[in-house]
């Protein structure tokens, strides 16, 4: 889709830093980031939520975030994370391409629940 910046992102027309890309799936980290290390993980084709995503594709983008989470909590010495969709517009989704959140979590960043957390 030419105007969604996600898929601007995976053509290369937008910068990114890429953490991971295979070819199903490509992860980056977040732009606005929620803590250090968050790392967005997307299919490379465009899907707008969880609902409209083939099965193959969904079990591709959690087999990166399976592979993913414990590197991105290594990566930022984390000893947890929020890992979590915002799965259409009333949820919070902002940008129409399916996503995941792979948010580090800190002892001391309040335990704060996932509501609170990705918005
Ligand atoms: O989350 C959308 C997320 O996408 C939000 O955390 C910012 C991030 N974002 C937006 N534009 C970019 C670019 N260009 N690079 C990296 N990250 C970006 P949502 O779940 O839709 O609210």
């Amino acid at each position: 889709m030419d105007d969604c910046i996600f898929c601007q992102i995976v053509a290369g027309d937008i910068p990114s830093r890429t953490v991971y890309e295979d070819d199903d799936v490509l992860a980056f980290l977040d732009a606005n980031p929620l803590a250090p290390g968050h790392t967005l993980v997307i299919p490379k084709d465009h899907h707008e939520s969880l609902n409209d995503l083939p099965a193959d594709l969904g079990s591709a983008v959690f087999a990166a975030m399976h592979e993913l989470t414990p590197e991105v909590e290594a990566a930022v010495d984390a000893p947890a994370s929020t890992v979590a969709f915002n799965n259409g517009e009333e949820a919070g989704q902002e940008v129409p391409h399916v996503h995941a959140h792979i948010v580090p979590r800190f002892a001391d960043d309040g335990g704060r629940p996932i509501h609170a957390l990705v918005s």
